[in-house]
């Protein structure tokens, strides 16, 4: 919800717009209407569904609340995302946001930013600095509790075998956030219990392909793989078919937990191939919306935002699948 304030410039700023509208053609007042927030953003690719569902999100909620938005993609590369920010600073928008593609490496723009008065929101991934006044707010998963959620569930599932319990992880793009804090949430949640074991640790860059790829080489490597932790579910949807191709059951012979949540992923849970997602919403354009116009009006806004999410199993499922639209 907007809170009043936000509301009442809300109105108006559609005020304004619809007096430019009967005064101006279309092609006049395209590029920025008067008193309109314009916010650059910053988005990491368009790589999968969690992340088109993210980018559709942040696209709807800015003209539901009618802020002029920038949005560039940087096809996974830092580099690329850096000059889309410097390109921000030098058209003056109101707000940068962003999704981090790694943790590390943004200081020297952020200064910029801040040199320019220009807040910023990271959203989604966070970003490691020694210096928190860089960004205004962050807005996003928990992804260590996500790590803690999926541990946390392997050893239940376990509880009664006698061990040694074999685990491999997929993990995500290296130097991420996710990729980062899922592994230790999920060493926190094995809370150094030595009957789990992890035998091995490899990236598959949040990729389905690499995922079947990397689960196809870790198959021939390890005949003795109890769980798959899979930071994300394209990679334990990669890790299915690989295991399916390697004449093993997934979900049965070998486990698997992961997080997200994407249809396609609750699709698997319910039919078993799968056996435990924690939820990471890409859902997060309205509670950026109303990040981005607090952050205009000089409303202070906390320095953390999570996003709500949940976790799902094979018994809960079933009612959540139809709604689900990434
Ligand atoms: O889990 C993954 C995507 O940054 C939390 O990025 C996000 C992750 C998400 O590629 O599927």
């Amino acid at each position: 919800m907007l809170k009043p304030i936000a509301a009442a410039l809300h109105i108006m700023l559609i005020a304004t717009a619809l007096t430019a509208c009967t005064n101006n053609s279309d092609a006049e007042i395209q590029p920025a209407r008067k008193g309109q927030i314009t916010i650059g953003f910053s988005q990491i690719g368009e790589s999968s569904r969690w992340r088109a569902a993210n980018t559709r999100s942040i696209q709807d909620a800015a003209r539901i609340q009618n802020v002029r938005l920038i949005f560039s993609v940087a096809g996974l590369s830092q580099q690329k995302q850096i000059s889309d920010i410097q390109s921000f600073i030098l058209q003056k928008v109101d707000v940068i946001a962003f999704s981090p593609v790694v943790e590390a490496g943004w200081d020297d723009v952020l200064r910029a930013a801040k040199a320019a008065k220009i807040p910023v929101i990271l959203t989604d991934r966070a970003i490691r600095t020694e210096d928190p006044s860089l960004f205004t707010s962050s807005l996003g998963s928990d992804f260590i509790s996500e790590g803690i959620s999926a541990a946390v569930w392997t050893k239940n599932e376990f509880r009664k075998a006698p061990g040694p319990v074999n685990v491999v992880e997929l993990s995500g793009t290296p130097g991420s956030a996710p990729a980062i804090q899922r592994r230790a949430g999920f060493l926190e949640g094995i809370d150094g219990d030595t009957k789990f074991k992890i035998i091995s640790s490899r990236t598959a860059n949040f990729s389905r392909a690499d995922g079947k790829r990397v689960m196809a080489e870790l198959l021939r490597s390890h005949d003795d793989i109890d769980v798959v932790f899979a930071q994300n579910d394209d990679m334990g949807l990669g890790a299915v078919t690989a295991i399916e191709e390697a004449g093993k059951r997934p979900g049965k012979d070998i486990k698997i937990a992961t997080i997200d949540a994407i249809h396609d992923g609750l699709v698997a849970l319910s039919n078993g191939k799968i056996n435990f997602i924690a939820e990471c919403n890409p859902l997060v354009g309205p509670q950026l919306m109303e990040l981005i116009q607090d952050v205009f009006l000089g409303i202070p806004v906390p320095k953390r935002v999570d996003t709500r999410e949940t976790v799902f199993f094979r018994e809960n499922v079933d009612q959540y699948i139809n709604d689900r639209k990434y």
